[in-house]
């Protein structure tokens, strides 16, 4: 089988069709009879309108259409096979026959294209194509459960996987998973065939993938923005992107610029002819829409054009001619800056400096998280997760282990859930588990681009590359523990020694884009009266240096909270120490993002210099005393809360009483008083 060119050269401003398919099936005027043909006479559901069984029932009727095409001057063909896949064959009660279809449009296709080069020398492309499906897997189709799905991930990978196989079997050129108004289902599709190329011995062949903008916001059906869908399907090995269906070609230019600067894939476009009027058919006229999409031509947009629904063989021609000659789009250059996404995208340039991640959606890091999701109050787990997004949380950490809650289950839910709000949507996710299959859940129900939290090499080498491939082929970033066999390292030298044993395993044995992978050295716990525990910090801080200026691209996170936890119940300690921990290491060590309670913070120059000192002396290990400076200071904050809470609750009288003592206490303890207060006037 001839491949098309080289990823290295450009591939010509093309032409394809599809869409029409329905408009020419319906000059054929068959009727139910000639749907059903022999073989399906007597099938119980009514088989008219059931375009891909056409590829059995009536191939010659297939076969003349693609010739129509062809000869109109089409590069490409794509196989008749939109619903191909076991999922919307359902509707007939047809999903056994998916292979047989497939199989038998691939061939239609070819023999097709086969006859027509033989006419006039000119080598023709066959598309496999994969459909959007009938079904959307991160919108509900419940108005009073927006946590609820009619198709799971695993469902649409088993049906694309079956679907693709045949294509290729068949003999097709590549695959195109085309007109995707949910970029889950295309995740899942770019999953699916993934597969069958990495590991099930299939020739790696190109992959086209073409997105859907279903109105003039300028988002896909299930939200996304065109860059957020990019972020999204960029992982799946895509060598070519682009915009079909829906609009016509005038209002789908500002889409298609932005397309065509994103990125290192050759870019598509293939409109219909218009919108379509009240009678549903498409007003546009063959010169108009060859007119536009000549102008997306020069202006450098795209390297291959065509026409979708209502585009009959006579837009295929005049566009043909309209673009004849042009200069094909250059491709983008690779970037190698870390886009995740929600609904849009989270594009960390240098700009951004530094992400948030918000830390309250996590079972065992908050009480009131636990309580939630234990009763299945998860509608006020998704005000946590609002409320961290209003606090400026960038992207939200979601974790579900506990020892009394399924963890499937209730990550499956609660990212469904999240989805349903746009507001928290809006971000991207990190899907935080110890246990990898609750991770997968979690993957398998976000259409952005996650982070997944995270992978070691606790378990051995093998099961590192086994998780961290998964994830690629997911489509998430990854946050890497360093753990190995021994356990995890606490000490610079070690965390040094894992972070880069690990980079080089997922940079040159699974090919990880490396600004893609975020190291986590651990952010151990001070300050715990052991005295080996004093120099966690700095050991964090410095392996964190050390990762920044030696493993290229690779980014650095931390769990903040988890630094202060002997300081727990005295939150201003906690937070000071959380502050002036994070000026060090995003201004001298180059942090890139850390786990935080969003909103929580205050800001480094608000903290009183009196605990300043108290909190840097221990994080920097700079005097022997520091961490029982702090815990003796903490000790006093304590027992002073403990004493004010013993005489003035419930009785508000004595709280006033207290509150206005307060300035005869001594200094240690007016400190803490001006902290919970937030009075600065007579600190300094
Ligand atoms: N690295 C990575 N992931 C992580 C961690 C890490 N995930 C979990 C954890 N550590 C980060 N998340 C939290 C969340 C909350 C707290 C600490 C870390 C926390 N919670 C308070 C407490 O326990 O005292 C609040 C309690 C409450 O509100 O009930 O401190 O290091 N990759």
């Amino acid at each position: 089988m001839i491949g098309l060119p080289p990823k290295s050269t450009l591939i010509p401003i093309t032409t394809l069709y599809r869409g029409a398919m329905g408009t020419m099936i319906q000059r054929f005027k068959l009727d139910e009879e000639k749907y059903r043909g022999e073989e399906f006479a007597d099938w119980h559901k009514d088989l008219k309108g059931n375009n891909d069984l056409l590829n059995l029932t009536r191939p010659d009727v297939i076969k003349d259409i693609h010739m129509q095409y062809l000869r109109a001057g089409a590069d490409i063909v794509e196989t008749n096979t939109f619903n191909a896949q076991a999922i919307s064959l359902s509707d007939y009660e047809m999903s056994h026959l998916s292979r047989r279809i497939n199989l038998e449009a691939a061939r239609i296709c070819r023999e097709a294209a086969q006859e027509v080069e033989k006419e006039d020398g000119i080598r023709r492309y066959v598309a496999g194509g994969l459909g959007p499906l009938n079904r959307t897997a991160s919108i509900s189709p419940s108005v009073e459960r927006p946590d609820y799905r009619n198709v799971t991930y695993d469902e649409m990978v088993e049906a694309y996987q079956t679907q693709a196989q045949a294509l290729l079997d068949g003999g097709v050129d590549f695959i195109l998973i085309e007109t995707i108004f949910d970029t889950l289902n295309s995740k899942a599709a770019l999953f699916a065939v993934n597969t069958l190329f990495d590991d099930k011995g299939y020739d790696r062949l190109p992959i086209f993938v073409s997105g859907t903008i279903t109105d003039k916001s300028g988002r896909t059906l299930s939200g996304q923005t065109t860059e957020a869908f990019y972020a999204s399907i960029r992982h799946g090995n895509v060598f070519c992107v682009g915009l079909n269906c829906a609009l016509g070609c005038k209002d789908m230019a500002p889409y298609m610029e932005q397309m065509a600067k994103l990125g290192e894939s050759y870019s598509s476009c293939y409109p219909n002819a218009g919108l379509p009027n009240a009678m549903g058919g498409y007003d546009e006229t063959p010169e108009q829409m060859a007119e536009d999409l000549k102008q997306f031509a020069v202006a450098g947009w795209v390297n291959m054009v065509g026409g979708c629904c209502g585009t009959t063989p006579d837009f295929i021609r005049a566009i043909a001619n309209a673009v004849k000659g042009i200069a094909p789009r250059k491709r983008g250059t690779q970037n190698q800056v870390m886009t995740l996404s929600g609904l849009e995208q989270l594009k960390f340039t240098s700009e951004v400096g530094f992400i948030n991640l918000g830390e309250r959606c996590n079972l065992s890091g908050s009480l009131a998280f636990k309580r939630m999701i234990k009763e299945g109050d998860y509608d006020a787990g998704l005000k946590v997760a609002r409320t961290q997004v209003e606090s400026g949380a960038m992207v939200l950490d979601l974790n579900m282990d506990d020892g009394l809650v399924d963890g499937v289950v209730a990550m499956t839910r609660f990212v469904n859930l999240l989805a349903s709000d746009p507001e928290v949507a809006r971000v991207p996710l990190m899907i935080d588990s110890s246990k990898f299959h609750v991770v997968e859940a979690g993957l398998k129900c976000a259409q952005g681009k996650c982070i997944v939290n995270s992978i070691s090499l606790k378990n051995g080498e093998e099961e590192f590359l086994r998780q961290a491939r998964l994830v690629r082929r997911y489509g998430a970033a990854v946050v890497v523990m360093a753990f190995d066999e021994e356990g995890q390292a606490a000490d610079r030298d070690n965390k040094i020694r894992i972070c880069k044993r690990a980079y080089d395993l997922l940079v040159n044995t699974v090919g990880f884009p490396p600004e893609d992978i975020i190291f986590d050295p651990n952010v151990l716990t001070i300050c715990t009266g052991m005295e080996e525990h004093n120099h966690y910090g700095l050991d964090f801080l410095e392996a964190c240096e050390w990762i920044k200026k030696n493993l290229p691209h690779a980014k650095v996170s931390g769990g903040l909270s988890n630094l202060s936890f002997s300081f727990r119940g005295l939150e201003e300690i906690r937070q000071a120490m959380h502050s002036a921990f994070l000026k060090d290491a995003i201004a001298n060590r180059g942090l890139d993002m850390a786990i935080v309670n969003a909103g929580a913070l205050p800001v480094y120059t608000d903290i009183p210099p009196p605990l300043l000192k108290l909190v840097e002396d221990a994080i920097f290990n700079r005097v022997p005393t520091a961490s029982e400076a702090l815990v003796a200071f903490g000790e006093q904050a304590r027992a002073q809360k403990a004493a004010a809470g013993a005489e003035g609750s419930p009785a508000v009288a004595a709280k006033a009483k207290a509150e206005a003592e307060w300035r005869s206490l001594p200094i240690e303890d007016r400190l803490v008083h001006s902290l919970v207060k937030g009075i600065v006037e007579f600190i300094g």
